[in-house]
């Protein structure tokens, strides 16, 4: 029941003012598809695209999320505003996923400026990647100036969220070699800067040149892929991460490929939505209209070919 004053053009005061108790719900109703979520992303996205977003991917148990804690106690120290976002489409339990990285980000339980959120469940409509999409989107809203993504993957099972960070770091540690594989047989995209974290490991000198190895037979041109060493449990190599996070993106503001990829991944974004939308729709009225019935009669009965029975179901809707 909405209490006084809590309506959705109150809630994207709140929240675009920076108010976490908003973001929190805002983040709610659209994890839950709640047409009021969708209302409120419409009222706020004129106010996103200032937040750098950025994208942690790599197997699991490499590090990412002690890796995030690093990075947003370093974000703090510069006095900058971080939201969190840990996506974990393998458990079923949103609760699990959140337990795991409250505990290794504690420290930043009580700072208003830090925001941290897991997200496992799916939504109906676009499912887990179109929720964790339009969570970060209010996120950025909400005055962040960084948006870190966590996800784990080791290729094909990776959620697409990851297209729509500015900058994307896949994350290994000594012996992840199924990743160098993945790489190496194109199944998952070079990364914008490889971090090879548990660098105590001593089979770390080992992984940092099968990773060059893998470089070596990429594009020569552009920008080069840093392989950055981090021992995330006690904070080292975090600076030095942090310098190539910030170089990465002078070099992508500089060719213009930021623009670039906010326009590719937006438009991914536009179609993504149409066709799930166009489906539901189609679906709909197969099982609800007679007329798309008797279509499909004429199918079966071989009056109608396929590919003029879609044109006219296309017709209908469009
Ligand atoms: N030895 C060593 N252990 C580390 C280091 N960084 C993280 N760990 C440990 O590795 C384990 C996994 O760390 P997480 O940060 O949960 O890894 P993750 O990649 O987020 O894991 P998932 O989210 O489950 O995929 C924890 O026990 C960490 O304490 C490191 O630099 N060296
Ligand atoms: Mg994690």
């Amino acid at each position: 029941m909405a209490a006084p004053g809590s309506t959705a053009a109150d809630l994207a005061e709140r929240l675009l003012a920076g108010d976490r108790r908003a973001l929190a719900r805002a983040i709610s109703l659209v994890e839950n598809d709640e047409p009021e979520g969708w209302e409120l992303v419409r009222q706020v996205f004129p106010r996103t695209g200032r937040a750098q977003i950025l994208g942690f991917t790599g197997p699991p148990g490499v590090g990412k999320s002690t890796l995030l804690a690093a990075l947003v106690k370093n974000a703090r120290a510069r006095d900058r505003k971080v939201a969190v976002l840990s996506i974990d489409p393998s458990s079923p339990f949103t609760h699990g996923a959140l337990l795991g990285d409250r505990i290794r980000l504690t420290e930043h339980f009580l700072d208003p400026d830090v925001f941290i959120r897991s997200m496992a469940s799916r939504g109906s409509l676009g499912g887990l990647s179109e929720a964790a999409l339009q969570a970060a989107l209010l996120m950025d809203a909400s005055g962040k100036d960084d948006v870190l993504l966590e996800t784990v993957g080791v290729g094909q099972a990776e959620v697409d969220i990851i297209d729509h960070a500015d900058t994307v770091v896949l994350v290994l540690m000594p012996g992840s070699g199924d990743s160098i594989q993945a790489l190496k047989a194109g199944v998952m995209e070079i990364p914008d800067v490889i971090v090879v974290n548990k660098a105590d490991h001593p089979l770390t000198d080992t992984m940092v040149r099968e990773i060059r190895g893998v470089l070596s037979l990429g594009p020569q041109h552009g920008w080069r892929v840093p392989i950055v060493r981090t021992e995330a449990a006690r904070g080292e190599g975090v600076e030095e991460l942090v310098e190539k996070l910030a170089e990465h993106r002078a070099h992508i503001e500089a060719e213009g490929t930021l623009e670039e990829r906010r326009r590719r991944n937006l438009k991914n974004e536009v179609m993504e939505l149409a066709t799930l939308r166009l489906r539901r729709r189609l679906e709909e009225s197969v099982r609800e209209d007679p007329n798309v019935r008797e279509l499909f009669d004429e199918v079966v009965s071989r009056r109608l070919d396929p590919a003029s029975a879609a044109e006219r179901l296309l017709e209908r809707e469009l």
